[in-house]
């Protein structure tokens, strides 16, 4: 039986612990959550931090503590965001790499991002596909607009393959300046992957309202899924979205009834090609 993998954002960048009481920020609340993820089908754990004041950050030393803490604490994949906030220097975004983690994400073009630009020179993406492939670091590639993905081919045609060879790429639909987070976008998306090695994978997220449309046509279309309080904290209208574990089942639950139930993550390792 085909499984699907969940990967699972819990905090991003973004969202203010004031706003979203229910965001995990500590190492502690991150443990947890990744627990209760971990328990409810995720098998990948994408990581943002933040410092004590709730704030993001990408201090090298909280990375390696929060790596080593997921690796004690669950058997879940370690993905670190390299993409940080909007507002972090690419020098603190290479960085994370030295942290170690069994994979990073390494987005595939500059975005509008909201009122913001998420800036991601050519020259910088090759910079981190290239340190990953020599740290032995899985990338996820993030598709925030469909251009991306032909950046994405251009960049394994002149670099190589990533570690492990597999091409795995998160989708994320809905931000406003990006693609939107529709069945046509998703459709063209697909069209587009066509293009890619064989064998590629792909997840989809959708931000904030897309999120239940995205996460329905991804399984349709034979795609994986992300899902957390990094792109949703509305669970549906006027209800907040109390806990990551709450969406993760949620996310488990259509996947099962779409008759692909969640991947164990001794499954996710060996797709992806993480390092053992
Ligand atoms: N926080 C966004 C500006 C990533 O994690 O790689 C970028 C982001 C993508 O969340
Ligand atoms: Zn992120």
């Amino acid at each position: 039986m085909t499984t699907t993998l969940i990967t699972v954002a819990p905090t991003g960048a973004e969202s203010r612990k004031s706003d979203v009481p229910a965001l995990p920020v500590t190492l502690a609340e991150l443990v947890t959550t990744a627990r209760e993820c971990a328990a409810v089908g995720a098998s990948v754990i994408h990581v943002h931090l933040r410092d004590d004041k709730a704030e993001p950050t990408l201090d090298l030393g909280r990375l390696k503590e929060a790596v080593a803490a997921l690796r004690a604490e669950t058997g879940l994949i370690v993905q670190l965001s390299s993409g940080g906030a909007v507002t972090d220097p690419e020098e603190d975004r290479l960085r994370v790499l030295d942290a170690e983690p069994d994979m990073a994400s390494c987005t595939m073009g500059t975005v509008n991002f909201g009122d913001d630009v998420f800036l991601n020179r050519w020259g910088f993406i090759v910079d981190l596909h290239t340190r990953m492939q020599e740290r032995a670091i899985v990338p996820e590639y993030e598709i925030f607009d469909l251009g991306q993905l032909a950046a994405l081919q251009r960049l394994l045609d002149r670099h190589g393959l990533p570690y492990g060879g597999h091409v795995h790429l998160d989708l994320v639909m809905g931000v406003p300046g990006g693609m939107p987070g529709t069945v046509p976008a998703l459709a063209a998306c697909l069209q587009a992957m066509r293009d890619l090695p064989e064998g590629a994978t792909f997840s989809a997220t959708g931000i904030g309202r897309s999120t239940l449309p995205v996460l329905l046509t991804s399984l349709a279309a034979g795609g994986h899924l992300r899902v957390g309080m990094e792109d949703t904290i509305t669970y549906a209208k006027g209800q907040p979205v109390e806990s990551n574990a709450q969406l993760v089942a949620r996310a488990a639950g259509f996947a099962r009834l779409a008759q692909r139930p969640p991947m164990p993550v001794a499954d996710a390792r060996e797709l992806l090609g993480i390092r053992h």
